[in-house]
């Protein structure tokens, strides 16, 4: 059989031979001293990009936000985020275990968005009996909530109703380029009503590892230590960061042909009888399955060469990234109908 489409995140991308040449020459140091100039280079970038004082590199999107959470908060303190939120789904509770805070999630809108009422009436002062709230996570755009771009509006206003009450506010903008060309925007004004905000690397941008957490100089200075706590401290990371340099240069602008991938996919998803794709606004097509079960289809999908993942009961994940072309969703799309063909339901 030919190579499999692999659709299981844009995690998967691989780095170009472009990048592999632009990381093979980067000049290095040790970054726990602060040596490494392409470390600093690529900080440097991304809190241009943000629109914030300052940036700290991390190996990932899960270490990004939990020390957002350690930097923003102290033991005993309450985090408010959505029940959707990769912090709250997929974290393994982190923020909890090396945080030693307590989450309050609210149920999440379908866009990604949560009710500001809602976030006005969780939070809490700190008393004799109750934890202070003094953190509130968004994320933007929203993977559970099927890669939703969330607009820059709805985020400030969220952003406002923590503000007003003292509480930072962190984004975890992990996809935060997809939102920003889905949306119409610079980066920079998603992420201008809030104190935090990170982005990987390592998914739609095509690089192998890395994610850069950003806010004011204080903050950053404070993240560092929690990073260097939880063993992020990394040496002649340049290698890595010069990776992220050429993706912020070469990869954003190419994002809008993920999401016209995604949109392509979504249509040709729907045409067939088992399958009730969402209208992605990014680059993740989320397929409740209303007729077999959904390991019968992953089963059916993995035989034709066709990979995604399971993302709720009868819900399936197809995420389009760098390495697929048009005509790989042509592809796929003619490799699932097969699987339908093949499969009595
Ligand atoms: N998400 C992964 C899985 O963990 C679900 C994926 O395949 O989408 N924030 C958001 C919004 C994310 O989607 C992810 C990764 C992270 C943070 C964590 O990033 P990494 O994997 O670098 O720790």
């Amino acid at each position: 059989m030919t190579s499999a489409i692999d659709l299981r995140s844009d995690t998967v991308s691989r780095p170009s031979d472009a990048m592999r040449a632009a990381m093979a020459v980067a000049p290095v140091g040790d970054d726990v001293f602060g040596d490494d100039p392409t470390v600093a280079l690529l900080e440097e970038r991304a809190a241009e990009v943000m629109g914030k004082e300052a940036a700290v590199f991390v190996p990932s999107g899960t270490m990004a936000n939990l020390v957002a959470v350690l930097t923003h908060t102290k033991p005993g303190d309450e985090i408010i985020l959505g029940d959707q939120n990769h912090i709250f789904q997929y974290e393994l509770a982190g923020a909890a275990r090396f945080g030693g805070v307590i989450t309050h999630a609210l149920p999440n809108e379908a866009n990604g968005a949560l009710d500001p009422n809602q976030v006005a009436a969780a939070i809490r002062r700190e008393d004799m009996h109750a934890p202070g709230s003094t953190l509130l996570c968004l994320e933007n755009t929203h993977n559970r909530c099927g890669g939703a771009a969330v607009p820059v509006e709805t985020i400030s206003v969220l952003a406002d109703v923590a503000h007003q009450r003292k509480l930072s506010v962190h984004l975890d903008g992990a996809r935060i380029f997809n939102a920003a060309a889905a949306l119409g925007v610079p980066a920079r004004q998603i992420a201008e009503s809030c104190d935090s905000v990170s982005f990987c690397l390592s998914k739609g941008l095509g690089c192998p590892i890395g994610s850069v957490l950003c806010g004011s100089h204080d903050f950053v200075q404070r993240a560092r230590r929690n990073r260097k706590m939880l063993g992020g401290g990394m040496r002649q990371v340049g290698i890595i960061a010069a990776a992220g340099l050429y993706a912020l240069e070469n990869n954003v602008t190419r994002l809008a042909e993920d999401h016209a991938n995604a949109r392509a996919l979504a249509d040709g998803l729907r045409e067939l009888g088992p399958f009730r794709p969402n209208s992605p606004e990014t680059n993740i097509v989320i397929v409740d399955i209303v007729r077999g079960s959904l390991d019968g289809w992953l089963d059916a999908f993995a035989r034709e060469g066709v990979q995604g993942v399971a993302f709720g009961p009868q819900r399936m994940r197809l995420v389009t990234h760098i390495n697929i072309t048009r005509a790989d969703i042509d592809d796929a799309l003619g490799r699932i109908q097969a699987a339908v063909g093949a499969t009595a339901v």
